[in-house]
Parts: C-alpha cells; structure tokens; sequence
C-alpha cells in the first residue's frame, strides 16, 4: 500500500450496534476495497473472494492470527463489501483487526449514512432514519432521506423571483412543517400535574396501558417524576407522572414536587387533571390559573406555563362540583378507562395538529427551521438574494 495515500485507503465501519449479537455487519468501501478483504478472506471452497460476482454471499474466514471468524462477504460493488461476522465483540475484533492489517483504516459508521452519492440533507435524513422510534416518523424521515425536502425547496427557489408572496406562503408552510420535523427523533413531552390524589397515576397507567406508576389512596403516594415512552398516532412521546401538588412539611415530598414542577417546564403539554369528586380547592384554582396562564403571576421572571389540557376525573363517582367548569376539555373516569381514548386523540392533537401530508418535504434538523426562518424574514425585507443564498446554504450547494 505504499503508493496510496491515506485518504486513498479503503475504510471500514462497523453498521450494526456494538455490543453482543447474533451477527455484526461491516462495510468495507473504496477503490480497492476488493482487493483489500480479498487478502484476508479464507474461502470455505472456490476461488478467491476477487472473482465473485456481485451479490452473490461467499462463506469464508477472516482473520488475522488462527482460524478467525466464519464470515459471509458479499461485493456489492467494484467499491464496496459488506461482511457478516458473529456479533460477539471479541469476533468483531478479530475481522476488524484483519481487515486493518490488510490496509483497510477504520471510519465512523455515519461515513457510510454521507456517502458522497446523496445530498447533504439527504445524508441528515438517513442519519436520523436510525434514531426514529415509530413507523410514522421513519417514514416522514424516509421520504426526506428520498428528496422530499429538496424538491421542495427547489420548488421553493423557483418562486422566488417570479412571485414572492407564494414564495413566502411556502416558507411559511415548511416553518409549520419543522415543528413536527425537528421532533421526529426527539419525540415531545407531556406531563400529568394536579394536586395529590385527583387520579394522575391511574391515568398515567391507562394512557401506557400497564400499571407503571403506584396508584394508592393515600395522597403523597408518587414522588420521583415517573416516565414512560408511548407512540400516540404514531408520533414519539414521553409522558411524565408528577407528585401531586401542594404545600408539605414532608422534606422528601416537598423535593418530589419541585420536581413535577421543573418537569412542568420542559413539557410540550400538560395534563391538568381535576377531581371531580370533590369541591374545587384553592389549591386547584390556583394551578388552574397558573398552567391556563390566566393567573396574577405575582413573580414577573416566572416561566410560560406549557399549553394544558384540563381533564376532569372520576366521572363515576358523584359530581362535588357546584358548577361544571367552562375551562375543562374533558371529563374522564381514568379507573374505569372512560373517556381515555378521547384524551389520547386530543393530546395528538394539541401536539400535531397539522401533520404533513404524505410525500411533503419537512425540514427535520433546528439548522433547516432556522435557515427557513432567516428566508422568512430576508422575503419579508424584499431581499430576495439573500433569501436564495439561505437557501442555497441550506440545500448545501
Ligand atoms: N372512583 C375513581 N377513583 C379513582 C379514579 N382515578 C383514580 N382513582 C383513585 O384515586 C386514588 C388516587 O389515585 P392516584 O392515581 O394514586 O392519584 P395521584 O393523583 O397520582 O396521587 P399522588 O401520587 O398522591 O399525587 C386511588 O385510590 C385511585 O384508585 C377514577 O377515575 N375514579
Ligand atoms: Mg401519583
């Protein structure tokens, strides 16, 4: 290898997850990547691994002291080897140290994920494909990964000088697009809070569907924050169950409410639940005030409450209220799993309430909302050349 240069070498990367397995996956590309695991792989029988047409699996060894790892080697192309070894890391070790004394030098698997064959952002697409929890977001995530996102920004190009207002009308619609886009691999939010013993944990059971969080009838019961992962309507979310809210003497109980109340500020949605089954306290009227924003915030540094949905609890038992309440959304029984699947569909949607239409471009990274916002303003200023070029610098061209 002493005529090439480094750059020039083939590299290698390891595509599936480090850790043990049943079988790893390595990829092995550049120009002489061939020639390279040719060098160390061992035909079970036949010729060597250089005469194999391509996509067609060779059983083999590699190895570079002893008998090595079984492998399967296929040549996808004159550039390209994808090798199957058995996934312990000690066998992974083995065929990477051949293929690094075969000239082969080592590369992070997302070199694979930007190979110079696809756009930078569908590069970012695929990268992010990875990370996708659910079968929806993958999706959007797959379309971008196929150009969705591009043809629309070319599209987006093109009005540009001809006509402005439809120009901004379309940034406009993929800034709302990046709202939903940017929370594909992080997922959103959503947090129960209520005073103690109104039903948050039940609920929180009902709305994961097995019994996560302790129910009990004492109030206090719940004090660390508890989460769980869902998929609601096929988008990714973490909901929270908090303390219930209220003064304590209680020092454990007091750390566990000023958690719920942290947990508060970084939700993309509360759940505000009520107990129905008793007269409205001032504790209740005042969290009420507090997360519908309508209170006399007496500290003017306090954070913006989340958007809320107020629920009403324990619609089996009898109503203890004088009045139903103008500013519930819903009214629920969490023990007898009433009203449940409305709340779920109100929750999707007050977190997406506009999905994007199937095949739309969306821009899924904070770089592309901000790069939209920035032509938003350059369109609303009249500079349309400074527009183009945000535009061109976020197409990556
Ligand atoms: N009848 C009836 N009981 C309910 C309902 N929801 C919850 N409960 C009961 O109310 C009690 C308190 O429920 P939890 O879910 O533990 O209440 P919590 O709000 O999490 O309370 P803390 O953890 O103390 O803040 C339990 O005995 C539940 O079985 C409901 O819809 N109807
Ligand atoms: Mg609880």
């Amino acid at each position: 290898m002493a005529s090439e240069s480094i750059a020039e070498r083939p590299r290698w990367a390891l595509l599936s997850p480090a850790g043990a397995g049943a079988i790893a996956v390595l990829r092995v590309w550049g120009r002489d990547a061939v020639r390279v695991v040719d060098r160390v792989f061992r035909p079970a029988r036949g010729a060597g691994l250089g005469t194999t047409p391509h996509r067609q699996p060779r059983l083999g060894r590699i190895g570079s002291t002893g008998p090595g790892d079984e492998v399967v080697a296929v040549i996808l192309s004159d550039q390209i080897v994808e090798l199957q070894c058995h996934g312990g890391p000690a066998a992974v070790a083995e065929v990477a140290a051949a293929l690094e004394f075969a000239g082969a030098g080592e590369a992070n698997s997302q070199c694979v994920l930007e190979d110079d064959t696809r756009s930078q952002i569908q590069a970012q697409a695929r990268i992010d494909l990875i990370r996708a929890m659910t079968l929806r977001t993958a999706e959007i995530l797959l379309e971008q990964a196929w150009g969705a996102l591009e043809r629309e920004l070319d599209g987006l190009a093109g009005l540009i000088d001809r006509d402005r207002a439809s120009a901004l009308v379309l940034a406009e619609t993929l800034r709302q697009r990046a709202r939903v886009g940017t929370r594909l691999v992080t997922g959103w939010r959503v947090v129960l809070r209520g005073e103690p013993n109104v039903g948050k944990s039940r609920l929180f059971n009902a709305i994961v569907g097995r019994e996560r969080a302790v129910v009990h009838a004492q109030a206090g019961t719940t004090r660390d924050c508890v989460t769980a992962e869902i998929a609601i309507n096929g988008w990714p979310i973490e909901l929270v169950d908090t303390a219930g809210e209220r003064e304590t003497g209680d020092l454990i109980e007091r750390e566990g409410v000023a958690r719920g109340r942290a947990a508060e500020q970084h939700a993309d949605l509360a759940l505000l639940v009520l107990d129905r089954a008793r007269p409205l306290d001032p504790a209740a009227n005042s969290l009420l005030a507090r997360l519908r924003g309508r209170g006399e915030d007496p500290l003017a540094t306090a954070p913006e409450p989340p958007p809320t949905i107020v629920v009403a609890n324990k619609v089996d038992l009898p109503n203890a209220w004088a009045s139903d309440l103008a500013l519930v959304d819903l009214e629920i029984s969490a023990e007898i799993g009433a009203g449940i699947d409305s709340l779920v569909a109100l929750i999707a949607e007050r977190l997406v309430p506009n999905p994007p239409p199937p095949g739309a471009g969306v821009p899924f990274r904070a770089e592309h909302a901000q790069a939209i916002e920035a032509m938003i303003e350059a369109l609303k200023a009249g500079s349309d050349a400074q527009a183009l070029e945000l535009l061109h610098s976020l197409r990556g061209c």
